[in-house]
């Protein structure tokens, strides 16, 4: 049973990364950077999509990699030669305002156009955890059943864009795409859902048409 003090604790961290991330917001501003928090469970490619991106997209970008240990996923950002900085969260799963500002710190932000933040990989603890970034983007994939939308509704909810990725394979473990995206839609109206496939370069077009879309709104 929670006490009230554990609730209490709980909300102030809330109000606390509130606070961060809205500064985080006015850092990345004022140096004209556009940020995307990637979010979506292990292993459904947000670092392949974000390393595909790095090679396609005609714009100077900088990632943050958060990895529960080491610099797994930073170092395959580095091989790119672009400003990367890898943050490890320990026990905690999803990364936090604080941390990002500290990154910040690390970062050449002025001669950065796109910023990607690399979540920790799940679908549920870094839905409460606002960093600053101007959009969400959460990476599904379809290995991880097509049942994963409807058991994680909160993060669909917040998303401002939904890539289903893996579609190469839905047929091989028995994937519904389709029901993905209509169960997507049915919680969040407005989002745009595209369907990928990093093996055949299935809907790449559309996902850099839609990041452009936003960084230029
Ligand atoms: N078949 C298939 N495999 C993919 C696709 N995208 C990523 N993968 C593979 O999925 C695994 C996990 O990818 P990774 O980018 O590390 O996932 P992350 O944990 O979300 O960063 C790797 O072995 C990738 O090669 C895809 O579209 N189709
Ligand atoms: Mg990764």
């Amino acid at each position: 049973m929670h006490k009230i003090a554990d609730i209490e604790i709980q909300h102030d961290i809330m109000v606390a990364n509130r606070k961060l991330a809205d500064r985080n917001k006015k850092i990345l501003d004022d140096a004209n950077v556009f940020s995307i928090d990637v979010l979506g469970a292990i292993g459904s490619g947000k670092t392949s999509l974000i390393e595909t991106l790095i090679q396609k997209m005609d714009t100077k970008i900088g990632v943050i990699a958060g990895d529960v240990i080491s610099k797994f996923d930073a170092g395959r950002f580095e091989k790119y030669n672009i400003p990367v900085v890898g943050l490890n969260t320990g026990k905690e799963c999803h990364l936090d305002a604080h941390l990002v500002e500290h990154a910040f710190g690390d970062l050449p932000l002025d001669s950065i156009d796109l910023l990607f933040i690399e979540n920790v990989g799940n679908l549920i603890c870094p839905v409460d955890f606002d960093l600053g970034s101007h959009i969400r983007m959460v990476v599904i994939s379809v290995s991880e059943g097509d049942d994963t939308v409807e058991k994680h509704p909160l993060i669909f909810k917040e998303a401002d864009l939904v890539v289903i990725n893996k579609v190469d394979i839905a047929d091989a473990v028995g994937a519904d795409q389709d029901k993905m995206v209509s169960d997507v839609k049915e919680l969040n109206p407005t989002v745009k859902v595209i369907k990928s496939s990093l093996k055949t370069g299935q809907g790449l077009d559309e996902i850099i048409n839609s990041i452009e879309g936003f960084m230029n709104k």
